[in-house]
């Protein structure tokens, strides 16, 4: 039988256009679908560039500007791949021409923003997702699985870091390409938007909703470069930031997030004790899962490194033989495996926009507590569960 095409339009071909792409590319190869994926259009601003992105990665035409993407009738899916400031335009634009979106996080440059997203999606019942990808991480999706059987018992705490360390010399320019991150106007956010939306995001996926936030954020260097305009200007983003928070489960949350962490890169970890069985996993080892289990008995009983790439694992059977070790790359091909599993069932893909929505109002509450340091309750989007 005739496979559907899912005829892909990314916009944005910077880090994330090049890892979405290259999952577009593999997955067809390892997880058998009703689906093609085509990667049918790049959009970027450079013509010369994004013809180069587009030879490199088999795209087959390009478009400068992204309204004229969303308006091709040869386009099914919308991939957002752009700062975080464009989220929000670009999805409601898709969402009125019909297409599919899958959106980068965080979803929206604040709460109100992710909102209009949500409701876009809604009303024009298009299937939506957003690329919080850790979530597709075997090891995390086995965390998830051995969570949802109840073995933890009754969870106590539940901690998360992400720290990096690439923002410390004060000559860091703001603004710009690959600098966008440290304009407020473009990011919406420091650390808590960029870094602690992917901990908020896995550890409510986990551990269920969180009630209230109480935070503490600093910016470190309070001035800086900005390369668009070449004056020195206010840096209004949150540098780092730590928050305590009560989930709806009744456990305690406690995260922290930083660029100033001199030494770590990417150090994305997190933890959940329960009262039988506590469970800890380290984007630097994403491969493994640690488990401590109280009924093992004896002299033995300790954490196990569990080395997640057995058959049996999660997503592990549709690639190599047990033992050989999938990375950080991967979590894209799952994050689209659950895209197409979404639209095959007609259920959709988690985290939909939705989830975006729960996160970013997460991030939001952060932030107000962070400035007033008060204890702040924090919504939940309409039905979201
Ligand atoms: P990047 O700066 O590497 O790439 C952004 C791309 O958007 C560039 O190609 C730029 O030219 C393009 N762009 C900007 N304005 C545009 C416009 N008006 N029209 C068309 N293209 C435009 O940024 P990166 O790292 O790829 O981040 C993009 C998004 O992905 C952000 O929302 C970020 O938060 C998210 N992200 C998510 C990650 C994850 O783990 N899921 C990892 C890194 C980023
Ligand atoms: C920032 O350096 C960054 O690329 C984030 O934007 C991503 O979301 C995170 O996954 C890795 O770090």
């Amino acid at each position: 039988m005739a496979k559907k095409q899912l005829r892909i339009g990314l916009i944005g071909y910077g880090f994330m256009g090049r890892a979405h792409s290259n999952a577009y590319a593999q997955v067809g190869h390892f997880f058998p679908s009703s689906y093609d994926v085509v990667l049918q259009a790049v959009c970027g601003r450079d013509a010369a560039a994004a013809q180069t992105f587009a030879d490199k990665w088999g795209y087959k035409s390009i478009e400068t500007d992204w309204k004229k993407l969303i308006a091709r009738d040869d386009i099914d899916v919308i991939d957002i791949a752009t700062p975080n400031n464009l989220h929000g335009e670009q999805a409601i634009a898709a969402a009125k021409a019909g297409k599919a979106i899958l959106c980068e996080k965080p979803l929206g440059l604040n709460a109100p923003d992710a909102l209009k997203m949500v409701e876009a999606v809604e009303k024009a019942k298009v299937p939506n997702m957003v690329w919080y990808n850790y979530r597709r991480c075997p090891a995390v999706t086995l965390a998830k699985q051995i969570i949802d059987s109840g073995k933890l018992g009754r969870v106590f705490h539940y901690r998360a870091n992400f720290l990096q360390d690439w923002t410390i010399s004060p000559d860091l320019p703001q603004g710009g390409a690959g600098l966008w991150r440290l304009d407020a106007k473009v990011s919406g956010s420091g650390v808590t938007g960029d870094l602690l939306a992917h901990c908020i995001d896995t550890a409510m996926w986990l551990n269920g909703g969180i009630k209230d936030v109480t935070a503490m954020t600093e910016t470190f260097i309070k001035e800086r470069k900005h390369t668009l305009t070449g004056k020195t200007e206010k840096v209004t983003i949150d540098d780092a930031c730590s928050f305590m928070c009560h989930f709806d489960n009744g456990s305690l949350g406690l995260f922290e997030s930083t660029r100033y962490a001199r030494g770590h890169k990417a150090l994305y970890t997190f933890e959940i004790n329960g009262e039988n069985m506590s469970l800890k996993w380290d984007l630097h080892d994403l491969h493994r899962l640690q488990i401590f289990d109280y009924a093992d008995e004896g002299t033995e009983r300790g954490w196990k490194s569990v080395h997640v790439s057995d058959g049996d694992h999660p997503y592990c059977g549709n690639w190599w033989v047990p033992g050989l070790q999938l990375g950080y790359e991967h979590s894209f091909v799952h994050q689209v495996v659950e895209f197409i599993k979404g639209l095959e069932s007609g259920k959709g893909a988690r985290p939909n926009f939705k989830d975006g929505l729960a996160c970013d109002y997460v991030v939001d509450a952060v932030l107000a507590s962070g400035k007033k340091k008060t204890w702040e309750k924090v919504p939940k989007p309409k039905g979201w569960k």
